[in-house]
C-alpha cells in the first residue's frame, strides 16, 4: 500500500502541524486598537496596549470561549514592512481575520486588501472590518463616507458590514461585534482549513507524479525510437512488449502504485484496466487499439512493407501513445485512491 502509506504520512504531517481549533487573527495598521479590541472582546485586560508603535511584537494567542483570537503587530512600521509582516506572521493560516482601521487607510492597507482577494481564492475566510475609535467620527454623513471607502478599497465581492467600535471611555459597539464573532458555525471552521490543505497536498502528489512520469515517457520515446522495437499493427504482432511492462512499471512507481493498491481498489474499472496492462496480452490489446487509431494511410507512410518493423518515427508515436495512455489511467486510479484516504480522514477529523 505504498501510495496509501505516502498519503497518509503527508496527511498525518498537515494535520499534526495544523491547529485543531478555530483561530481569528487581529489586522491592521499600528495603534488601530487590536490589542484594544481584544481586551474589550475578551473582557480582560490581557493584551498589552499603548500610545507607542510596535506595542505588539510577536503573535499572541487568546483563549476566546470556544475560540482563539491571535494579536498580530501592526504592519508598515519600522520592524514590520507589509511584506515582512506577511511573511512572518502568514495572516492567511487563520481561519476568520478581523481587520481593524481607525485613521487613514494607507498603501498597507491596499496590499493586505489585495492578499486578502488572493487568499479568498483558495479558501474564503469570514472577515470582519472594524473601524475604532468611531467617536471621533461625527455624523452618520461621515459613518458613510469611511464605510463607502473602506469597501471600494477592498473591492470584495458580496457585501460586507462595517462595525463602528470605540474601545475608549466611551465603549460602542462592542457588544454587537462580539455577538457575531462568538458565531457558533465558526466552531468548525478549523476543519475546512485542513481540508483545504489536504486538497492541495493530493494535488500536489498528483501533479509531482505526472510529472516525472512524463519524463520517463519521453526516456522510453526514444529509446523505442532509436531500437525501431514496435510493431507492424494489423497483422499478427510480435513485438518486443518488454518494453512497455517495464515503462508501465517505471510509471506505476511514479505514482507509489503497488500491488496492495490495485488489490484493494480493484473493483474500481480504471484499475482493473491498468491490471490488464501488467500482462503481455493487455499491452497487445493496447498496440492494437493504437494501430486503428492510425489510418492506413500514415502507417503507409512509413511502414512499406506488411510485416517489417516500423519505422522511428511510428515506434515513437507508438510509446508516446501507450505511455500517456498509462499515465492517465495511474493519474486517475491515485486521484480516486487519494479522495478516498482525504474522506475517510474527513470522517476521523469529526470526532475530534
Ligand atoms: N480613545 C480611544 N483610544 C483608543 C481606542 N482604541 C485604542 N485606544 C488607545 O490607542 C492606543 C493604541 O492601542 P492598541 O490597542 O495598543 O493598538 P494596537 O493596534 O494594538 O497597536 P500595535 O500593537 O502597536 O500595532 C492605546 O493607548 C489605547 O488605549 C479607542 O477606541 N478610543
Ligand atoms: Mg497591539
Amino acid at each position: 500500500m505504498a501510495l496509501i502509506n505516502e498519503f497518509n504520512k503527508i496527511i498525518n504531517e498537515i494535520q499534526e502541524k495544523e491547529a485543531t481549533y478555530t483561530r481569528i487573527a487581529v489586522v491592521g495598521q499600528p495603534g488601530a486598537g487590536k490589542s484594544s479590541l481584544i481586551n474589550n472582546l475578551i473582557g480582560k485586560k490581557v493584551a498589552e496596549t499603548g500610545q507607542v508603535t510596535d506595542v505588539t511584537r510577536k503573535a499572541t494567542e487568546y483563549k476566546f470561549n470556544f475560540l482563539t483570537i491571535v494579536d498580530l503587530p501592526g504592519y508598515g512600521t519600522q520592524l514590520f514592512s507589509f511584506e515582512k509582516w506577511k511573511t512572518e506572521f502568514e495572516p492567511q493560516k487563520y481561519d476568520v481575520l478581523i481587520y481593524v482601521f481607525s485613521g487613514k487607510l494607507l498603501e498597507e492597507d491596499n496590499k493586505l486588501f489585495t492578499s486578502i482577494k488572493l487568499w479568498n481564492e483558495k479558501i474564503r475566510r469570514p472577515l470582519f472590518l472594524v473601524r475604532n475609535h468611531c467617536t471621533d467620527i461625527e455624523t452618520e454623513e461621515d459613518k458613510n463616507r469611511v464605510k463607502r471607502d473602506v469597501l471600494e478599497k477592498l473591492d470584495y465581492d458580496k457585501p460586507l458590514n462595517v462595525y463602528f467600535i470605540d474601545c475608549g471611555r466611551n465603549k460602542t459597539g462592542i457588544k454587537d461585534l462580539k455577538k457575531d464573532v462568538e458565531d457558533p458555525t465558526f466552531i468548525n471552521l478549523w476543519k475546512s482549513r485542513i481540508l483545504a490543505k489536504f486538497e492541495e497536498a493530493k494535488k500536489s502528489y498528483l501533479s509531482n507524479s505526472h510529472y516525472w512520469a512524463c519524463d520517463d515517457i519521453d526516456t522510453y520515446k526514444k529509446m523505442a525510437s532509436l531500437n525501431g522495437i514496435n510493431p507492424f499493427f494489423g497483422a499478427d504482432i510480435a513485438v518486443d512488449v518488454g518494453i512497455y511492462l517495464k515503462m508501465f512499471k517505471d510509471i506505476r512507481e511514479r505514482y507509489g502504485i503497488d500491488d496492495d493498491d490495485f488489490r484493494l481498489y480493484y473493483a474500481l474499472p480504471v484499475a482493473k484496466k491498468l491490471a490488464e496492462l501488467l500482462s503481455k496480452n493487455g499491452v497487445l490489446v493496447l498496440i492494437k487499439s493504437f494501430g486503428t487509431r492510425f489510418t492506413a494511410k500514415t502507417v503507409l507512410k512509413y511502414v512499406p512493407f506488411l510485416g517489417q518493423a516500423a519505422s522511428a518515427t511510428i515506434s515513437w508515436k507508438l510509446a508516446k501513445y501507450a505511455g500517456d495512455d498509462y499515465n492517465s489511467k495511474c493519474y486517475a486510479l491515485a486521484t480516486e485512491v487519494l479522495d478516498n484516504e482525504i474522506k475517510k480522514r474527513t470522517k476521523s477529523l469529526d470526532c475530534i
